[in-house]
């Protein structure tokens, strides 16, 4: 657009969307509304720094939301009238257990998917969401620096974009990652990704995209907050659900279909498993030919997991029977069940009859229900919720102002009724398969008394460990079984400190190929890092020893018969000072304990070239 066409745009977009905006929440400027109209009808006329910083803010918003201010406002005048009138979104529906696939790790079903998955998901794009604060976990950072274990501090980030990159290697071709931030994770994460040199993905590669908040609201009629500044809106998070409008925004999905990608996986800030457990669920996407599926774990009832319900609704005058396969969140689960005399009682062996959603989605790009045609139709909006706290029982006012929100997982209500919708259960028996970082080390220490899984940071170092181990024991290693330590209160079963990157290893066969039998003793480290192919072949990591493994791209290396016995290193407690000391950072005192190596054998082979290191 020239700059005289951009003037016009501009002037009716102020005619079209700012001042009937205005008009409608007129509330929030009532001793200034006639002056700022009359300001913004003339046109030419100079506006103030106060009307131009919120005119700015009203324009990023209704540009960011799907349809505009004006449908956000519609959408919640219409959600919280149903809300107060005690509606049900899922009312009339009768929950039941979904038939889906559940894979065993090191059964033949789960290699079988591991096989096809792994060629599948070199056809895959991938995007994280981690645009949320993690306020129950009260760290101050992004949840995506956090280390995923303390022996190398690799951080969620980094173990993340190398999972992409060893998957690249295999495709022959990089594969692209998009990243949903949001004002409170942008800066930091973009700071982390430069100083790390994107941990080795191109630029071109990587797509950043930032979600907006959105008004929050103060009654049932829809009307905004005014910020205590009085001069904007006060707004509030939108949900993770947002990250389907921005890959529309960005036209993401056609680029990677265009590309010849076949299917997109979405995965949280918090799990280092997410990438491995991706690829079982691909080998499931691609033999089921499902446009969507959803990874699975088993959950304990009550546990802050949702839940995978198959919705049944008869047909009734008001429309037809409906069946859907969707995720109930937790907090609607008991209600659902209670509207249908049922309750979420533990099973024999106390998990959940109803699989655990841990919102790792796998969808597929092409087709009538295809990721690009569903965006292409609905601009990826996903429907929402609001959950108002009323101040009292006549629901006209809300104790805080709302908002409305909407879940990456409600995706499959824009799907049609042919589209196939599945999910698959992954289990493991030496560790769960999903193991985040999201409770602040206190409540984690309370879930584990309640008998829940912690998902606090200790927890999710001693699970990486322990789910490493158990890919090692593939190959035939003997590693040692599993220590008690507490640390804040929080128990956790530590095995010895495996370590290791993408790159050694994606899938059961590849352990099978890299590692050929040897030992790991009990407080033991085994860290193996580097883009390079390393084979362990009767290595012996004597208890408490350490040994390094580091390469470089086209390095190959055999080790063969190698022992260490050395003075290793090992999990400290911190002491009351150390916890206090706000010069220990952040991300330490949160776990408890810190790493202290003392001595380590380093086989440091960055060079491209074979190489065999013996005993
Ligand atoms: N996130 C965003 O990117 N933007 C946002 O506005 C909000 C979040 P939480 P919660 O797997 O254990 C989800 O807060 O409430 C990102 C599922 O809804 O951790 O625990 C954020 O950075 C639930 O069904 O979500 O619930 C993070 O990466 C269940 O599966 C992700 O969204 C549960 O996770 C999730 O944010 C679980």
């Amino acid at each position: 657009m020239d700059a005289e066409a951009l003037y016009y745009e501009a002037e009716r977009r102020i005619k079209e969307v700012t001042i009937p905006l205005f008009e409608e929440q007129a509330h929030l400027f009532v001793d200034v509304w006639p002056t700022w109209k009359a300001d913004l009808s003339q046109p030419g006329k100079q506006l103030t720094a106060d009307q131009l910083q919120l005119l700015g803010q009203i324009e990023t918003l209704d540009s960011k939301y799907v349809g505009g201010l004006r449908a956000y406002r519609a959408n919640a005048v219409e959600l919280l009238r149903a809300s107060a009138a005690g509606e049900n979104p899922l009312e009339g529906f009768r929950p039941s257990v979904p038939l889906g696939e559940t894979l065993v790790a090191h059964g033949d079903a789960y290699r079988a998917a591991e096989r096809a998955g792994i060629e599948a998901a070199q056809r895959c794009a991938f995007v994280l969401v981690a645009g949320g604060l993690g306020e129950r976990l009260g760290y101050g950072g992004i949840k995506v620096g956090l280390p995923t274990e303390s022996t190398t501090g690799c951080c969620y980030l980094r173990h993340y974009v190398e999972a992409i990159l060893a998957i690249g290697d295999r495709a022959g071709r990089p594969l692209p990652l998009a990243i949903m931030l949001s004002g409170d994770t942008d800066a930091p994460t973009r700071a982390l990704l430069k100083k790390e040199g994107n941990f080795g993905m191109r630029d071109e590669d990587l797509t950043l995209m930032v979600q907006d908040k959105v008004p929050s609201i103060v009654d049932g009629g829809g009307r905004f907050a005014l910020a205590k500044d009085g001069r904007s809106l006060e707004t509030k998070p939108h949900g993770h659900g947002d990250v389907h409008a921005l890959v529309a925004a960005h036209g993401l999905a056609d680029t990677w279909l265009a590309a010849g990608l076949e299917r997109v996986f979405f995965f949280q800030d918090t799990n280092a498993f997410a990438l491995r457990s991706c690829v079982a669920n691909c080998g499931v996407s691609a033999k089921l030919d499902l446009d969507y599926n959803s990874s699975c774990v088993a959950r304990k009832p009550g546990e802050a997991i949702g839940a995978i319900c198959r919705l049944d609704r008869p047909a009734t005058d008001a429309g037809d029977a409906r069946a859907l396969t969707l995720n109930v969140e937790y907090n609607q689960l008991a209600p659902l069940l209670a509207s249908v005399g049922e309750a979420d009682d533990p099973t024999p062996s106390g998990a959940s009859r109803f699989p655990g959603n841990i919102n790792q989605l796998l969808i597929k790009l092409g087709g009538d229900d295809g990721y690009a045609a569903v965006l292409r139709r609905t601009g990826g909006a996903v429907p929402e919720f609001v959950n108002p706290k009323y101040a009292d029982d006549t629901k006209t006012a809300f104790k805080k102002p709302t908002r409305l929100e909407c879940m990456m997982q409600d995706y499959p209500k824009l799907l049609s009724s042919n589209a196939k919708v599945g999910f698959t259960v992954l289990e493991r028996a030496a560790v769960r398969e999903y193991s985040p970082v999201k409770n602040a080390t206190a409540d984690g220490a309370a879930k584990v008394r309640a008998g829940l899984a912690g998902a606090c940071p200790a927890t999710g170092e001693a699970d990486l460990y322990a789910f490493n181990c158990d890919l090692l024991s593939v190959g035939g290693m003997d590693v040692a079984p599993a220590e008690r330590r507490t640390f804040l209160d929080v128990p956790v079963d530590l095995r010895p400190r495996a370590c290791l990157s993408p790159f050694f290893g994606l899938t059961e066969d590849d352990f099978e190929r890299c590692v050929r039998g040897g030992s790991l003793g009990a407080a033991a480290s085994l860290v193996v890092e580097g883009r390079g192919s390393v084979v362990l072949e009767d290595v012996h990591v004597r208890a408490g020893s350490a040994l390094r493994v580091t390469t470089g791209p086209g390095t190959k290396l055999v080790v063969r018969g190698l022992v260490v016995d050395n003075a290793g290193g090992s999990l400290v407690a911190l002491t009351d000072a150390e916890l206090a000391d706000a010069a220990v950072p952040e991300a330490v005192r949160i776990r408890g304990f810190k790493y202290v190596p003392r001595e380590e054998r380093h086989l440091d082979f960055r060079e491209a070239g074979d190489f065999v290191v013996t005993a």
